[in-house]
């Protein structure tokens, strides 16, 4: 199949409260193929490096202390258009802003413990995919 590819993590609360069955199922319901997948425990600096594009941000420290606090579900998806539709599919960055449905409104709490990340473009979702999965571990179905 042809179409482009995103980045997910489910992130530490979502997995923590036992949605991560939910979470996929409902990716896999909007038509993704999951490409790759795996549960991880990030230590600080491997958030810090995910995240560097924050480094400056006031908010980079918490962010990077609860993305390492538990384990998350990274994956690779794919889908024609998956960047765009995928930032569609989960929602606004605060769940109180996301609309009705989306997996932010579903399962996020609040904006920092959103349920999950998304790619904001396909040159970042490249990156964030090699951060995480080899091209070993990427299924090509
Ligand atoms: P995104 O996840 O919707 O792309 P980004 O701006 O890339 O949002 O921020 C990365 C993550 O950092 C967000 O998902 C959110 O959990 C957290 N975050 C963003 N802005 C703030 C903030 O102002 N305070 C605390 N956490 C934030
Ligand atoms: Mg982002």
């Amino acid at each position: 199949m042809t179409g482009n590819k995103t980045f997910t993590m489910i992130k530490p609360t979502a997995v923590a409260q036992g949605s991560v069955g939910k979470i996929l199922d409902r990716i896999l319901e909007e038509g993704y193929l999951i490409l790759a997948l795996k549960m991880v425990h990030l230590c600080q600096r491997e958030a810090e490096a995910f995240y560097e594009v924050h480094k400056e941000r006031p908010f980079f420290g918490s962010l990077t202390e609860y993305m390492s606090s538990g384990p998350i579900v990274a994956a690779i998806l794919q889908k024609d258009n998956a960047v765009d539709d995928y930032r569609t599919l989960i929602g606004a960055t605060n769940p109180g802003d996301a609309a009705e449905g989306t997996i932010r409104k579903l399962y996020g709490t609040d904006l920092g413990r959103n349920a999950v990340h998304g790619s904001d473009s396909r040159e970042n979702a490249e990156i964030e995919c090699s951060f995480f999965f080899s091209g070993m571990e990427e299924m090509s179905w």
